[in-house]
């Protein structure tokens, strides 16, 4: 029989599970304690003072067949967006060296499908390979994906995939009636199985509850491997959707947000993403401060303005940020 001694133990690794409860405590911190706390994990995992830059791109805009209450390029609804088929990819690698040039280290391509088409998928394999030539880092969007799907991707060189989960699941199904929450984890987990980098999160500011917001980060720092970026959108309210008119969040429900999106996802990049362009640089100064270390950086997102490159270099440079590199 073996002796205590000889007996060899392997500490599992099991992650914390967070509850509804534990998260939602975080919420209720005082501010104050609640942004020093988020400091502190973020200086644990990551240098301060450095933010990486991902520059997006609309390859395919509008007509989606999709019911996202939010969305410019949803179908449903008259936002009298100009819609345009799959850009050719010359165009999109014009755009992808301009990125590189302003400095960004990712590239993001975004597609307003419900899921991307065996007829049109080859044209962006292709796409993905180019643009990572060119020293980017390679992300899509695409909609939902089937595990073949997955693969190709991975196999043509895509570094990451953005797919979020949006709201909670209690609330999703105010936002969206064309595909279900489970839809959405499944993609994620066809792109983790492919071996991707997941890129998922949500939007905040859609007339949701604080228990709606707990649940959307407790589902993505329960996944079975938290997502490695992890965009917080504020919502851009478009003339057109159901959204149009919903009531403002409190700013400091967004920053309280970022903060406890970066105390549950220590080693995740957290976006400060859409929304920005609205946002006065104190606000964006204080995401940053509760742990938010990456953004869209682009005159525009998909469809909507950003923050201007022009700006965002002053604000970085008044407050002593430091853009990523490729190999930080
Ligand atoms: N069609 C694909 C999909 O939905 O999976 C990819 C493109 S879609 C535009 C990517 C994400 O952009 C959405 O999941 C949503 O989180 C975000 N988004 C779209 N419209 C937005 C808005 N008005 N404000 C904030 N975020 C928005
Ligand atoms: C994400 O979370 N936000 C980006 C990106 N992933 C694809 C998109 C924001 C879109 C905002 C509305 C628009 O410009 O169309
Ligand atoms: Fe389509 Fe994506 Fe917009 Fe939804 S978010 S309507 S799936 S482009």
């Amino acid at each position: 029989m073996a002796s205590v001694e000889s007996v060899q133990y392997v500490e599992p690794i099991i992650r914390h599970q967070w509850s509804q409860r534990e998260v939602a405590e975080l919420f209720e911190m005082p501010f104050m304690d609640l942004m020093f706390q988020a400091q502190q994990v973020h200086r644990e995992h990551f240098e301060p003072n450095r933010v990486q830059l991902s520059t997006l791109i609309s390859i395919k805009t509008g007509a989606c067949p999709e019911d996202c209450a939010y969305c410019p390029q949803s179908g449903h609804y008259d936002t009298e967006l100009e819609k345009e088929k799959l850009l050719p990819i010359p165009e999109i690698l014009e755009a992808a060296q301009a990125a590189v040039d302003s400095g960004a280290t990712r590239f993001c391509m975004g597609a307003a499908w419900r899921n991307p088409s065996d007829r049109e998928l080859p044209q962006v394999l292709a796409t993905v390979k180019a643009v990572k030539e060119l020293g980017l880092e390679t992300c899509a969007t695409l909609g939902m994906l089937k595990p073949e799907q997955a693969h190709q991707l991975a196999e043509a060189g895509l570094d990451y995939y953005n797919h979020n989960l949006d709201t909670s699941e209690n609330y999703y199904d105010q936002i969206i009636t064309t595909r279900t929450y489970q839809d959405r984890l499944d993609t994620l987990e066809a792109v983790r199985d492919a071996g991707m980098n997941v890129c998922a999160g949500g939007i905040v500011g859609m007339g949701e509850e604080e228990s709606d917001r707990i649940g959307l980060l407790r589902t993505l720092a329960n996944l079975p491997k938290p997502p490695e970026s992890v965009p917080i959108n504020m919502l851009v309210k478009i003339p057109g959707t159901p959204l149009e008119d919903v009531a403002d969040l409190d700013e400091f429900d967004f920053i309280r947000t970022i903060a406890v999106a970066r105390i549950l996802m220590p080693q995740s990049y957290v976006r400060l993403s859409a929304g920005r362009d609205e946002m006065n640089d104190q606000m964006q100064a204080l995401c940053f401060m509760a742990g938010a270390n990456s953004i869209f950086y682009g005159d525009e997102l998909l469809t909507t303005d950003n923050a201007s490159c022009k700006h965002d270099r002053e604000l970085f440079d008044r407050l002593g940020i430091q853009p990523e590199s490729v190999q930080a």
